[in-house]
């Protein structure tokens, strides 16, 4: 069987962020994954696991999604198509054709893109590789934290771990993962952007909802609703989860500050998790009584994503107003 697809990435200290915090922050830089991001662990576990005897598979994606598979599948030596939505920009849809994978660009956000990948799966006779929403998928995910209480020891748990939140399939993965390693009691930070919610709108309203728009620049946070695994996390009483939003001004300045201090680019979908650090999130919550201070180290999972370079970063701060 061929894989692991994905590599263990590593596991560093941001000094620049630690000092602001006060505290040791550990980046776990999924940013090096060779499809870009976090989500060639899922997908490629689900693929070994489903597609081995596949014609082809069909993902839909805002874009990573997309890349894991267009990835896992050329090293598997099975056509690909990834449907993407036309909020998805040229740059992907230019890598994902690099990586020999059909771009189908369909609707204006994911959830469109994701009934027409639906549709290929039963008219071509498809795989269908969903983004966020399959067991499979998280358990491919978990192995994130199985590598961080690997380096760090079990015995030695993080005061809490932050993630960006789009339908909520690596949130799922890291719940599963923390209860595995026996990290249970460790808070979860999930960050959004506005506009990109949909997580922080179930976990207000008590019930999942679907938002009406996708309204933040965050479009691979831009999932509609998000799965049911993850709000069931969000009701249980045995793990904390925190839900927080930051703007896309937040967000931005987060990638750049940490292309500035880490030299490393991401896109927005992953500022908003380091937007926790950079624009005081956690360090609210500790006010605010909500996470412990002293905190222990904190880790933040560098999702990464391949929406972004020196030109995509450029338009975006264009379109993303500063703050005045
Ligand atoms: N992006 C998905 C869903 O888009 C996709 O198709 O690529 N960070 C990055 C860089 C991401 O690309 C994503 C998801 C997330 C975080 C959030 O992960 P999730 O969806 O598992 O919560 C609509």
């Amino acid at each position: 069987m061929p894989g692991p697809f994905h590599i263990n990435t590593p596991l560093v200290e941001s000094v620049g962020m630690s000092r602001r915090l006060g505290t040791t922050v550990y980046l776990k830089m999924e940013s090096s994954q060779p499809s870009g991001s976090f989500k060639i662990r899922g997908i490629g576990h689900l693929c070994q696991q489903m597609a081995m005897q596949s014609k082809g598979i069909v993902c839909s994606s805002g874009g990573n999604a997309g890349m894991a598979a267009a990835h896992v599948a050329r090293t598997m030596g099975l056509p690909a198509t990834i449907v993407v939505p036309s909020s998805s920009p040229p740059l992907v849809v230019q890598k994902l054709q690099d990586q020999g994978a059909t771009v189908k660009i369909t609707g204006e956000v994911w959830d469109e893109a994701n009934t027409e990948a639906l549709r290929l799966t039963e008219t071509e006779g498809l795989t269908y590789v969903p983004p966020f929403d399959h067991p499979l998928l998280w358990e491919g995910h978990s192995t994130v934290i199985t590598e961080i209480a690997a380096s760090m020891g079990r015995k030695h748990k993080p005061g809490a771990v932050v993630v960006s939140v789009g339908g909520g399939g690596l949130l799922c993965g890291v719940a599963q993962g923390l209860r595995g390693v026996g990290w249970e009691d460790v808070p979860i930070v999930t960050m959004e952007t506005v506009g990109a919610d949909c997580f922080n709108a179930a976990v207000k309203a008590g019930t999942i909802v679907t938002l009406e728009a996708i309204t933040s620049e965050a479009k691979c946070l831009g999932a509609k609703t998000v799965c049911r695994k993850a709000f069931q996390y969000s009701q249980s009483t045995e793990q904390a989860i925190i839900s927080e939003l930051v703007t896309d001004q937040q967000a931005l300045h987060a990638v750049e500050t940490f292309l500035d201090e880490e030299r490393v680019l991401v896109e927005l979908a992953c500022g908003a998790a380091l937007a926790a650090v950079y624009s005081g999130v956690i360090q609210r919550l500790q006010d605010e009584g909500r996470l412990p201070r002293p905190l222990g180290y904190l880790v933040v999972i560098v999702c990464g994503g391949s929406s972004i370079n020196r030109e995509q970063l450029a338009n975006l701060q264009k379109k993303i107003p500063r703050p005045t």
